[in-house]
């Protein structure tokens, strides 16, 4: 299955209609999970028990009308404005109008580039092999760039608007809900699939770290939200195996040889609105394909683990460098949920802010300021967690 995949050629338009009955089949399964609607909090802002049991079901949920029209377009603003001042190409310094591109003085990579419609990590060892067999790389067309943005790193430097969005209440409550209170941040990112040059992102599952522990569960390595700027649809969206969480001892070459195909049989597309969210559990399989659709994603992804499964942990980044994880470091990276929730209080003073308690008593060192702007947040992500 792998090599034949890696030698086969097959036009844009073939893969869309290679996709075509794949789609129809997987939108039918998906909406029939019961595993959507808008986030219902109680009185006391508990998560209600009938969508914690989807989520714990299916692996994901999908929650409806999160963000209002107003935010939506503050943060799809903020998304071309990086991408305005991206390098005009990957190793470039400038950006289209001469002056030095956004991130340039970043200790990390702002900008994750690959050819259009190309599988950059399927069966290679990148990301700790973790995205075991490669996709289909439809032919881009002929007259478009050699390289498309498909990733944007470390979202709470590169857009204010998503560090307000960090601070949303109601998504603070879910991750509390899943995962208790003393939850800690994974990272932030932003993926984006242009129509007709997106490339895909191989099926694969996140976690790699906590699989043969003693207190292994479904909840082992957190999971992300996924919040859309526009539609997110079978053609340009994630597939998902619902259910999967649950399931250490998957091989993901096995579901594709049996399946025949990169069409994994029984994966549903996570389908929702602008404005809608995924809560996405990491050890799902999951993966997306390339974007041969005529509608552009523009996802952002922010992910949260529990306390214990970072506490402490000895591991290796998906660059395979080995960390140690320790309270001091949790705490200084927590700070951003803190900084995240005072700067959606002054944007959004009607709204009642979440109260993260870990940092419940540190509030006035956790202001939304310059003096915060410039020391917690230039180069925040070289502190995420990775399990
Ligand atoms: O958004 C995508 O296409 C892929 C997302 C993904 O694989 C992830 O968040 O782990």
């Amino acid at each position: 299955m792998n090599t034949t995949q890696e030698t086969q050629t097959i036009t844009a338009a073939d893969h869309a209609e290679a996709m075509a009955d794949y789609i129809r089949g997987g939108e039918q399964r998906a909406l029939s999970l019961g595993n959507r609607g808008p986030i219902k909090l109680d009185n006391h802002g508990k998560l209600d028990s009938e969508i914690l049991e989807a989520y714990g079901r299916s692996g994901f949920y999908v929650f409806e009308s999160v963000i209002d029209e107003e935010e939506l377009g503050e943060l799809r603003a903020d998304v071309q404005g990086v991408l305005d001042r991206a390098p005009t190409a990957p190793g470039s310094q400038l950006d289209r109008d001469g002056n030095p591109a956004m991130g340039v003085d970043y200790a990390l990579p702002a900008y994750g580039w690959a050819k259009p419609l190309s599988d950059p990590l399927g069966g290679t060892p990148l990301n700790k092999g973790r995205h075991p067999v490669k996709m289909l790389d439809p032919e881009p067309p002929q007259d478009g760039p050699k390289f498309t943005i498909e990733r944007l790193r470390g979202n709470l430097q590169l857009m204010e608007s998503c560090v307000r969005l960090y601070g949303h209440p109601d998504l603070l409550a879910v991750a509390e809900a899943v995962l208790g209170a003393d939850f800690v941040p994974y990272n932030e990112v932003v993926f984006i699939k242009e129509p007709g040059l997106g490339p895909s992102v191989a099926w694969h599952r996140d976690g790699t770290t906590h699989w043969d522990a003693f207190d292994w569960d479904q909840d082992a390595h957190g999971f992300n939200f996924m919040v859309q700027l526009y539609s997110s649809t079978a053609g340009n969206g994630v597939w998902v195996m619902p259910g999967s969480h649950k399931q250490p001892d998957i091989d993901i070459k096995k579901l594709i040889a049996d399946s025949g195909s990169e069409r994994i049989e029984n994966a549903v597309p996570l389908l929702c609105e602008a404005g809608d969210v995924f809560m996405t559990n990491r050890q799902c399989v999951h993966g997306s394909f390339a974007n041969t659709s005529p509608d552009r994603r523009v996802t952002l992804n922010e992910g949260f683990f529990a306390r214990k499964r970072v506490l402490n942990v000895s591991t290796s980044k998906l660059d395979g460098t080995p960390v140690t994880y320790t309270a001091e470091q949790i705490h200084e990276r927590s700070r951003l949920i803190a900084l995240g929730i005072d700067a959606r209080s002054q944007r959004f003073p009607e709204e009642k802010p979440y109260v993260y308690q870990p940092l419940a008593w540190e509030e006035d060192d956790n202001r939304w300021n310059d003096v915060t702007r410039q020391n917690l947040i230039k180069d925040y992500n070289v502190r995420d967690f990775y399990i």
